[in-house]
Parts: C-alpha cells; structure tokens; sequence
C-alpha cells in the first residue's frame, strides 16, 4: 500500500475541509492498491478456474450400437445412434463427463431438477430454457471431436454447470479433446468482467440513490407490490451489469410502520428464473410465505411486525448468494416506541460487488469466494463521495443502516464526529444524555444486522462516513456529509 490512511484523530487543524482532504487523500492513495487488488482477483480467479471442479463424474446412460473396432479411416462410430441423459441442477449437470465414439449421432435427454430455471446448449448456442421440473431432447448430431456443452444462463457455467464430452476414435480426437480441456477454461476464467475505475466521474445523467429514510406514514396496514425484474443498472461510473431487483432498484425501496402493524407485500415475478422473498421482520412459516415462485406467478406475503428493528429482507432461492450478491435485497424499518424526533434521517444499505462481464449479472464464483470488487452504499461505488449528503451545522441526524452483504461486516464511523446514541438489535447501546456520558464511535454489524445512529455536525465542512475496516472503505465503502 502507498500510503496509509491518517489517523482518525490527528493534529489540531481546524481549516474547512481539511476533514475531506484528508480522506480523499488516503481514498487516492489507495487506487494504486485497488488495482493491484483486482489484478491479484483475476490471477486468483484464473488458478481457480483452471483448477479441475471434480464432482458428478459418470458416463454415457445409454448407448445403441456402441463402437465397433477402430481401423482404417473408419469413423468408430459411424452410423450409430447415442442417447445421452442429462439431469440439471441448481448448480451442476450430471454426469458432467461423458465420453461418444466419433462419427455417432447424438441426442440427449435433459430435466431440469433444480429450483432454477437452467438451459443446457451444446458449445454455448442459445437453446430453449427449461423450468424447474421441465425436460426436453436436444439433437446434438454427428459428434467427431471434443467438445463442450454447458447452461448459458448468466454465471452457471463458471458455477460449475460444464460438460466435458469427450470424442474417441476421430482423427483429430487426441488434440481436441487436449483443447476442449484446458483453452476454453482458461478464457472463462478472464472472464472479460467488468472492472470499476475508482478514478473515473458519473456521467452527467447520472443520479445518486436517494438515502432519505421513508416517513411513517403512520397507517396500520402497508399494503405493497414488489415486482421482479433482472435489469442493466449502472453500478459504478460506466460499470453496468444486470441486477435482479424488486421495483428496478437494488437496493430494493425500503418500508416503514410501527410495531402491530401488518404488512401485505404482493410479490410478483417478472424475471426469467424463479424468485422470492423473505423478511426477517416476519415471523411466518418459510415453506409457505418464502417459497419460490416461476416467472409470471405471484404471491402475497403478510405479516405483522411485531418487534422493532431495521431488518433486512432478500431473496431465498437458491442459490441464496447469488440472488442476494445480485441486489435481491432490501430493508423493513419498525420503528420503535417513542422514537426521538431528529432534523434528518437516512438509510444507508452497505453490499458487495461482485463484478461479472459488463452488462451481465454478478460473477457466482468471486461471491463465493467473498473476491469482491467493491463495498458499496446503497448499491453504486462512492455513491456519495460523488454525490455528498447535505447536512445544516448542528442538525441532529440519525441514519438508518442495515448490512446486505452477502458476505461483510460493517464498523460503521463518521469521522469528525461522535456517536451519542446507538441502537442495536432493538436495544439501545447508548442513548443521549446518558448518566455514564457514554458515546460511541462505531455501529457495528454483521451480514443482515441493522440499527442506527444519532449524531450532530455542529461545524461546517465535510465529514466522511465510512466502514472502518479499511480493505472495504479502499472498495468504495465511504461517503461525504457536506455540512454548510
Ligand atoms: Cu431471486
């Protein structure tokens, strides 16, 4: 690293800005290390991927005719007839090994065993997709070297839903099996993903995500329609990539009542694989409430929140990674009993990325790895260092914050300031004007935790907030409260 951060509580300059210069200073020395982080990513992810995923070996389930004796230039299997049967799951194809005598004629069976919609296509061509419980034959035809086939749904094949087909007794066999091995591999392991240019400025069209917490609007029954989609959204300066959202925002919108309320959430499914969701406000059998529904279906999800809490709700279907790492996540806030009044309220709703190709969904593999690309606020790389929160000298602020992940933590810490009330899992820490005079200087939590802080910044200038483990501030997890 060039250049480590300053400590957070340093000289006594007092010069407006200084707060800002100080940080975008430590921010600045830490591009050169972001791009060595991603460098190391892609030599990591390389290694990875070129490594053998072993697991669901097997061999051809059916084979008529078989291959007569090899000789001359004979193609072995020459006028044969080869069913292959194929079974798909959430995230594997079984066998993942076959081997055909060259010169056969190929067809293959394939169901689709998982909770995912999943789509098997020979050396990557598009083909029909199939839903959970569905099956099809595909005619592979006259096979004579070695190939590959794999599910060309975003992120399944690098998830390991690969198919090595290995051609015996063709001419060129030897070497193509050799090729359909190793090269093909190595190219999925660059991968072409998209990288972020922590140097590089929104476009002018662009708008930040508004962090204004919702008002409680004080009804006793929220009624709400959720519509999925998977959507291009942009998530760092011309960084786009497809996120799966509820109401086209990842994060999703946020919700707000009061303890005794009942919330009716109308979730509707407008992706190309099945969805759902879950509510950690709730208290509902999971089987029911959280089940995964198909594309075009619909449920309604009630509940009635009977503690208080800023709680995270996410998509469960599986994989669950996956669908949280590509935005399927959001916030509920119960408000507590009596609740102070404050000038400002925000919600801040910190994830990782997980950077896929540009304009396709996150990569699966680097989620589960926890190789993430950024640490973000309310889903956008430096959201607000581009576009900073404005705060009045003196306004009493309290922001809402809950833990997305799917993977990190948060110590959540606004420089120049301190903490006088911190609420927890649906206590609080400290509160304000406390016997113990007590303050804190970080809210701490862990993946789908919430709570919230209350502060004042009584002196104009620029405060920056951040997560104080360092390796994710440097990955875009900080933001500016431009006071005055
Ligand atoms: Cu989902």
């Amino acid at each position: 690293m060039s250049m480590t951060p300053a400590p957070d509580h340093p000289a006594p300059d007092r010069r407006p800005g200084f707060r800002l210069g100080r940080w975008t200073a430590a921010l600045n020395g830490f591009l050169p290390a972001i791009s060595a982080a991603l460098a190391l990513g892609l030599i990591v992810g390389l290694l990875m991927v070129s490594a053998s995923p072993g697991g669901h070996g097997g061999t051809l389930a059916s084979a008529e005719g078989g291959s007569s004796s090899a000789g001359g230039a004979a193609l072995p299997g020459k006028g044969k007839k080869v069913t292959l049967d194929f079974e798909e799951g959430d995230m594997y194809i079984k066998p993942n090994k076959v081997t055909v005598p060259a010169g056969a004629d190929v067809t293959v069976n394939v169901v689709n065993k998982g909770s995912m919609a999943h789509t098997l296509s020979l050396l990557g061509k598009t083909n029909k997709q199939l839903q959970p419980g569905e099956s099809e034959t595909q005619h592979w035809g006259v096979l004579t070297e070695s190939t590959q086939a794999w599910c060309v749904v975003a992120g399944h094949k690098d998830a390991g839903m690969l198919v090595e087909v290995t051609v015996t007794g063709g001419e060129s066999g030897a070497t193509a099996a050799a090729t359909g091995a190793g090269a093909p591999a190595a190219a999925a392991a660059d991968g072409g993903n998209a990288k972020i240019d922590p140097a590089a400025k929104p476009g002018d069209g662009w708008k930040a995500f508004d962090p204004t917490a919702p008002v409680n609007d004080g009804k006793d029954v929220h009624e709400v329609t959720f519509t999925v989609t998977e959507k291009e959204i942009e998530v760092a300066p011309g960084v786009k990539q497809v996120r799966w959202t509820y109401n086209g925002t990842a994060p999703g919108p946020t919700l707000r009542g009061d303890v005794g309320d009942t919330f009716r959430i109308k979730l509707i499914n407008k992706g190309s694989m099945g969805h759902s969701i879950d509510f950690h406000a709730s208290k509902v059998a999971p089987n029911v409430e959280m089940r995964t529904i198909k594309p075009g279906e619909t449920l309604v999800y009630e509940f009635k929140a009977q503690f208080s809490g800023i709680f995270t709700y996410h998509c469960g279907s599986d994989p669950m990674i996956y669908h949280m790492g590509n935005g399927m996540h959001g916030a509920v806030i119960v408000d507590p009993p009596k609740l102070d009044k404050v000038d400002k309220e925000l919600v801040l709703v910190q994830s990782e990325l997980y950077l896929g190709p540009q304009g396709k969904p996150a990569d699966l593999k680097k989620m589960m790895s926890g190789q993430y690309d950024a640490v973000v606020f309310n889903g956008y790389h430096n959201q607000y260092v581009h576009a900073p929160i404005k705060v009045k000298p003196g306004d009493r602020v309290r922001v809402w914050l809950d833990d997305g992940g799917p993977n990190e933590n948060i110590a959540f810490h606004v420089v120049g300031t301190i903490f006088d009330t911190v609420w927890k899992d649906g206590a609080y820490r400290v509160r304000k004007d406390n016997a113990e005079k007590g303050g804190a200087q970080v809210l701490d939590l862990q993946p789908t935790q919430g709570g919230f802080v209350e502060f004042t910044l009584p002196d104009a200038g620029t405060y920056a907030f951040l997560g104080h483990k360092m390796q994710n501030m440097a990955a875009g997890g900080v933001g500016v409260f431009q006071v005055g």
